[in-house]
């Protein structure tokens, strides 16, 4: 399957799979919100699919209007070799942005890492800080570093301002604590004729460059840290130009993850010494 991938593919996918932190035993942690139904499973599933060259379904899309699935913060990681060896990076995916999506605050916690496995998010109340789920020392592998915003591009789930104001809100909360933020614009298949069939489109398509602009405006993500991607949703095959598009996002995904980690590193470093 992966000799269909083009020279571009070759390169992200060769990125990816060599990609290693500078410190030992460090990880990227990528913290994915959006509306319930974006496709934010999906992403994970996808990035899962085109790294073991095969279909996975490790993170449950749903195509039920149940949420519950996503309600429960859960880490995501991707095996590499072995049963015990993982890729340096890990998803956790939250329903932040409807009416009964998780609290502003709790997506507050979550990128601090104060949010532990296993947690179940409640709409109508914050997280408590004495939850048996509430970490009290995050440590450099339990914070956030980089969120990313999925939203849709189909025109059947438009983006609500009320929508708007949350992603802002949560921007806001992860710009104070320096966290770089990117976005996913999923279901590009479902925008317009002359991408489905043919994603080569993309970026020649009038309506996703609309959709993108639109977006970047609302929300103020910069245009080129916006990824359009298909995911894998109902296909058999791997398809090479589905593949690009979400290696191309995840790669940019893991690199400013790093530029985070490393910044983060050597402030702490700068503290040190001011403080000795
Ligand atoms: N056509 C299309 N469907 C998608 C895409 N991404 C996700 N879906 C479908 O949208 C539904 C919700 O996806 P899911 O990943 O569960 O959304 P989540 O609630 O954000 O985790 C599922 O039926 C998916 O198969 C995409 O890029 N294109
Ligand atoms: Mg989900």
């Amino acid at each position: 399957m992966l000799c269909s991938l083009n020279r571009d593919n070759q390169s992200a996918l060769q990125y990816v799979k060599n990609y290693k932190p500078h410190a030992e035993g460090q990880q990227v942690r990528i913290l994915l919100h959006g509306p319930v139904g974006a496709g934010k499973s999906s992403f994970i599933n996808s990035v899962q699919s085109v790294l073991h060259g095969r279909m996975y379904t490790l993170a449950l899309a749903d195509n039920t209007s149940d949420c519950s699935f996503t309600k429960k913060y859960t880490t995501y990681k991707i095996q590499k070799g072995g049963p015990d060896s993982f890729y340096p990076f890990v998803f956790n995916d939250i329903m932040g942005l409807d009416r009964n999506g998780v609290p502003v605050d709790d997506v507050r916690l979550a990128l601090q890492g104060h949010v532990k496995d296993g947690y179940r998010f409640n709409p109508v109340s914050k997280m408590s800080n004495d939850d048996p789920y509430f970490n009290q020392c995050p440590a450099a592998n339990d914070i956030v570093h980089v969120l990313v915003c999925v939203v849709p591009a189909d025109t059947v789930h438009p983006i609500k301002d009320e929508m708007v104001k949350k992603i802002r809100e949560i921007r806001e909360e992860a710009s104070s604590l320096g966290i770089p933020q990117m976005a996913i614009l999923t279901k590009i298949d479902m925008t317009c004729p002359e991408i489905q069939g043919n994603l080569k489109k993309v970026y020649l398509s009038r309506h996703v460059k609309k959709k993108m602009e639109q977006f970047s405006a609302d929300v103020g993500i910069p245009m080129n840290c916006i990824f359009p991607v298909e995911n894998y949703h109902n296909q058999i095959d791997l398809d090479s130009d589905v593949n690009s598009l979400i290696l191309s996002a995840l790669r940019d995904i893991i690199k400013y993850g790093d530029d985070f980690i490393n910044l983060k590193k050597s402030n702490d470093r700068l503290i040190c010494f001011n403080v000795a």
